[in-house]
């Protein structure tokens, strides 16, 4: 009895490092971008689902809430983190057992994750029509959202140039240039405050989004909202490239988005300023809807103005859960 009590502890602390694992591989960027810790999260709770062995219902309810929230707190910003454990734990309050709760997590993260997957490959598909023979596009940070949309416009024979901003300070431009060159597309890495100074080059803008509020706001990498300036300005066409699993339901009842604050040590090393300069380390800055000319789903090209829309569509009765932040 006692050496079964000891594994039960054992496996229970066995599930919930694995899921703090994950947690802490996103919350120190070893896992980024919105898509990929989306997935990582619903993985997490799968895996979690699958070794946990012990309990009641009552405490399977409690143990997986307890995962939810250290997944979820390992970064704010992003709502596709969010979106994506809610949709692996959605039917574990209605489970009449402990095995069906399990079992539900484990069948729905197979399912968000499969979904997750595709609307990359389909918005690649739909977005590379918007773009042209000859264009010079602009993008920001590394979004593999917006990176599907250029490599496949390029695999389908358009002759394209790209700008890719270096996005300080975490520097996720030099992924996108590698990925980028890899696919033989001619790519030209720019500093952060290039960007007003080759807008007038450019033809199309393709960024990501980390969070879609419910007024077609944009929310993404800290300068995105520069580039939709600068855009707006030149009048080049800038587009968003995203998942509706990262339209934010609880800005529909008037949430705001959390803007992730990182340690200072990322824009300058300890010591290097004098002792009484503060430095502010904003991650992500908000596009107004009205600098947005296309939101590139897997459900296709939409304004900013269907959000809202589309949010209620898919919600369904779950908009009553969504009021809640549930
Ligand atoms: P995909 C990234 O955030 C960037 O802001 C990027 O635009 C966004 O996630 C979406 O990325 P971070 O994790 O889901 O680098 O399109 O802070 O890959």
């Amino acid at each position: 009895m006692l050496h079964t009590i000891k594994s039960q502890k054992d496996t229970l602390v066995y599930v919930f490092d694995t899921v703090k694992e994950t947690a802490s591989d996103i919350k120190e960027m070893k896992i980024r971008g919105a898509g990929r810790i989306a997935r990582a999260g619903a993985s997490a709770m799968r895996d979690f689902a699958e070794n946990y062995q012990c309990g009641s219902l009552e405490e399977c309810r409690k143990d997986l809430d307890t995962a939810k929230d250290i997944l979820l707190g390992s970064r704010p910003t992003a709502v596709s983190l969010w979106n994506g454990i809610h949709a692996c734990i959605r039917d574990v309050e209605s489970a009449p057992s402990r095995k069906e709760a399990m079992d539900s997590v484990i069948r729905n993260a197979g399912s968000f994750i499969e979904m997750s997957s595709n609307a990359v490959e389909l918005i690649a598909k739909i977005g590379a029509k918007r773009v042209r023979e000859g264009d010079t596009i602009l993008t920001h940070c590394n979004s593999s959202a917006a990176l599907g949309v250029i490599k496949e416009a390029h695999a389908q024979g358009r002759d394209i140039k790209v700008y890719a901003t270096e996005s300080r300070p975490w520097r996720q431009g030099l992924l996108t240039v590698k990925e980028l060159s890899e696919a033989g597309i001619d790519v030209t890495l720019i500093i952060d405050g290039a960007v007003r100074s080759v807008m007038k080059k450019v033809d199309n803008v393709f960024v990501g989004a980390d969070t879609v509020a419910s007024n077609g706001a944009l929310v993404n990498k800290i300068g995105t909202s520069q580039l939709a300036l600068a855009a707006d300005e030149a009048r080049v066409s800038f587009n968003v490239c995203t998942e509706t699993y990262k339209f934010s339901p609880m800005t529909m009842f008037g949430d705001m988005v959390t803007i992730e604050e990182r340690d200072c040590g990322e824009v300058a090393d300890e010591g290097v300023l004098p002792k009484n300069v503060k430095i502010y380390n904003p991650v992500f800055d908000s596009t107004p809807a009205k600098y947005i000319d296309t939101i590139i789903t897997e459900l296709g090209i939409m304004s900013p103005g269907s959000v809202y829309d589309v949010m209620v569509r898919q919600l369904g009765e779950g908009i009553f859960r969504a009021r809640e932040g549930k």
